[in-house]
C-alpha cells in the first residue's frame, strides 16, 4: 500500500508562494505515483488564518484536489500553528474520497475508502472484534498534539506527576498490544504523530536531546507499527528497526534561512511487518547564508554572487562603530542584483567593546564578570563567589558572616602574626587598580565597576596576603 505523507505545510500569507509551489508539486506527484492514501501529519497552517485569506483558500483547493484521488487523513499539529478547530472545516472539502481529521488520541481503520475511529484512545475489545471481522486496509494510531492533562486523563495515567514521555509511552505500548493482533490478522498498522523524538536533528542541524521531548525512539517502535509517520521537525530523517520505519518527511518547503538539506514528502510503501519510505524532493527555494565575524569580504562575496541567481541570500556581518562607513552596502546590493532576495543584517559594535570585548554579548552577570576578568587579567574565582553572595544573601547576612569569620581569625591568631610563614613561600599579587570607564564610553549593557585601589597591608599575616584568593576583610 502506497501512502503519501506530507507534513508541516505552514500555509500563511508570508509563506504562500513557497508552501503552495511545494505542496502543489507534492500532491500532483502523489497522484501520479498512484498513492492509495494521503497523510498530513500536522501544521497545515502556520498560524490562525482569516476565512477570506488567499492562503486558506489555496490550501483548501489542494486538499480538495487530493481527495479527488485518495482518502486523506489530517492530524492536529501544534496549537499555535493550527488553532484547534481549524481542521474540522477541511472534512467538508472532500471531493470523491473522505477527508478524516484526527484531533484526539484514537485508532482509525481505513476499509474500502472509509475511516472508522475508536471511541477511546484505542479500539475496545468489541470494536477490535468488529475491525477484525470486517477487515481493514490499514489501521492508524493517531497521536495529535494534545495537552498533557487531557492525554493523561484519556489514557488513564494514575499519577498526576507522570512525565509526558511516560504517558505517551504507556499509550504507545497499549496501541502496540492491539497492533500485534491486527498484524496477526494481516492488517497494516501505521502510527501518525506530531512531536519531537529525543535525539532527532532540527533543520538547523541542532540535536534535540533532553527530557522534555515527547518521544523516545524505543517507545515509538514499541507501538509495533509497520510505519510511524511523524510531523513537527522540519528536517527529513528516519530510523529503521527490523524492517519497520519511523520517519519525518520534514517541512514541505524551506520557510527559513539556514535550513539544511532537501525538502519534500515521503512516499511510503507499507506492508504487514515492513515499510519503506522514499523522500520525493520538492522544488523548495534555495538559500545562501554568509556570516562574517568582521566586515564583509567583498572578494568572497563576488565569488558567491556568481552562483546566487534566483536564490535567497542572507549576509550577516559585524563591524565596529567607527568603521561602519567602510562597508559599501550599495556595492553588495549590486553584486546580488540577480538574486531572488537579498537580506543584509549588519551588527554595529559599540566602541566600548574594544575595551572590554564581548561583555555585552554575555547574557548572565557572572559571565560578564568572568569576561571582564579575562580582559583585566584578574582571577575570577573569588569575585564570582562574592557576586553569588550578593545575589543570594542580603547585606546584613553577608556582614554577619564576615564578622563571624573575623572573630574566628582573631581567636586563631590572638597576636596577629604568630606562626607567620616566610613571605617568599607565598605568591604575592601586585596591587590591582580597577577603574570605571568614563560614562560616555560605557553602553547600557556594559558592566559598571566601582573605582577601587587595593594595596597589600604590610601587617597582614602572610597566609592571608592574597586578597584575591582569600577574604579581603579578614586581614
Ligand atoms: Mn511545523
Amino acid at each position: 500500500m502506497k501512502i503519501a505523507h506530507f507534513s508541516d505545510l505552514h500555509y500563511a500569507p508570508g509563506n504562500l508562494e513557497e508552501a503552495d509551489r511545494c505542496f502543489g508539486f507534492a500532491t500532483e506527484h502523489a497522484v501520479l505515483m498512484h498513492a492509495d492514501v494521503a497523510v498530513i501529519s500536522g501544521d497545515a497552517t502556520d498560524h490562525r488564518l482569516d476565512a477570506h485569506a488567499p492562503s486558506l483558500h489555496r490550501l483548501a483547493r489542494r486538499i480538495n484536489g487530493l481527495s479527488g484521488s485518495m482518502p486523506v487523513l489530517m492530524l492536529q499539529g501544534t496549537f499555535s500553528h493550527e488553532p484547534p478547530g481549524t481542521l474540522r472545516n477541511f472534512e467538508l472539502m472532500s471531493a470523491t474520497h473522505q477527508i478524516y481529521v484526527a484531533e484526539r488520541v484514537q485508532q482509525v481503520s481505513l476499509h474500502e475508502g472509509r475511516f472508522y475511529a475508536s471511541s477511546g484512545p484505542v479500539f475496545s475489545e468489541d470494536e477490535l472484534r468488529e475491525v477484525l471481522s470486517i477487515g481493514a486496509d490499514v489501521v492508524f494510531a493517531c497521536l495529535p498534539t494534545v495537552n498533557k492533562g487531557q492525554l493523561a486523563a484519556a489514557v488513564g495515567a494514575k499519577e498526576a506527576g507522570t512525565g509526558l514521555e511516560a504517558v505517551l509511552g504507556d499509550y504507545l505500548a497499549a496501541a502496540g498490544r492491539i497492533n500485534e493482533q491486527l498484524r496477526a490478522a494481516g492488517i497494516r498498522t501505521v502510527g501518525v504523530s506530531h512531536g519531537t523524538v529525543n535525539g532527532c536533528t532540527t533543520e538547523h542541524g541542532v540535536t534535540m536531546a533532553g527530557f522534555d521531548h515527547e518521544f523516545s525512539l524505543g517507545s515509538l517502535f514499541e507501538a509495533q507499527c509497520d510505519a510511524f509517520m511523524l510531523g513537527h521537525i522540519h528536517k527529513a530523517q528516519r530510523w529503521e528497526r527490523a524492517g519497520r520505519v519511523v520517519a519525518y518527511p520534514g517541512s514541505i518547503g524551506r520557510f527559513h534561512y539556514g535550513e539544511e538539506g532537501d525538502k519534500g514528502f515521503l512516499m511510503w510503501n507499507v506492508e504487514v511487518g515492513s515499510a519503506q519510505a522514499d523522500l520525493v524532493v520538492t522544488p523548495s527555494r534555495q538559500t545562501i547564508c554568509v556570516d562574517f565575524d568582521g566586515p564583509p569580504d567583498m572578494q568572497r562575496l563576488t565569488a558567491i554572487a556568481l552562483d546566487a541567481t534566483d536564490k535567497f541570500v542572507r549576509i550577516r556581518w559585524q563591524v565596529d562603530d567607527e568603521h561602519k562607513q567602510s562597508v559599501d552596502r550599495d556595492a553588495i546590493a549590486a553584486l546580488f542584483g540577480s538574486a531572488a532576495e537579498l537580506k543584509v543584517e549588519a551588527r554595529i559594535l559599540p566602541v566600548v567593546r574594544s575595551r572590554a570585548q564581548g561583555i555585552s554579548l554575555e547574557t548572565s552577570m557572572d559571565r560578564k564578570l568572568e569576561r571582564w576578568c579575562e580582559h583585566t587579567a584578574v582571577d575570577p574565582v573569588p569575585l564570582l563567589d562574592r557576586l553569588q553572595l550578593l545575589e543570594t544573601m542580603d547585606a546584613e547576612a553577608i556582614a554577619a558572616g564576615v564578622l563571624a569569620r573575623l572573630s574566628d581569625a582573631v581567636a586563631a591568631h590572638p597576636s596577629g602574626t604568630d606562626g607567620m610563614p616566610a613571605l617568599s613561600s607565598t605568591s604575592e599579587p601586585a596591587p590591582v587598580t580597577v577603574q570605571e570607564a568614563s560614562s560616555d564610553e560605557v553602553g547600557d549593557d556594559a558592566l559598571p565597576m566601582p573605582d577601587a585601589t587595593v594595596e597589600i597591608v604590610a601587617s597582614a599575616p602572610a597566609s592571608r596576603l592574597s586578597w584575591l584568593n582569600d577574604d579581603l576583610f579578614a586581614a
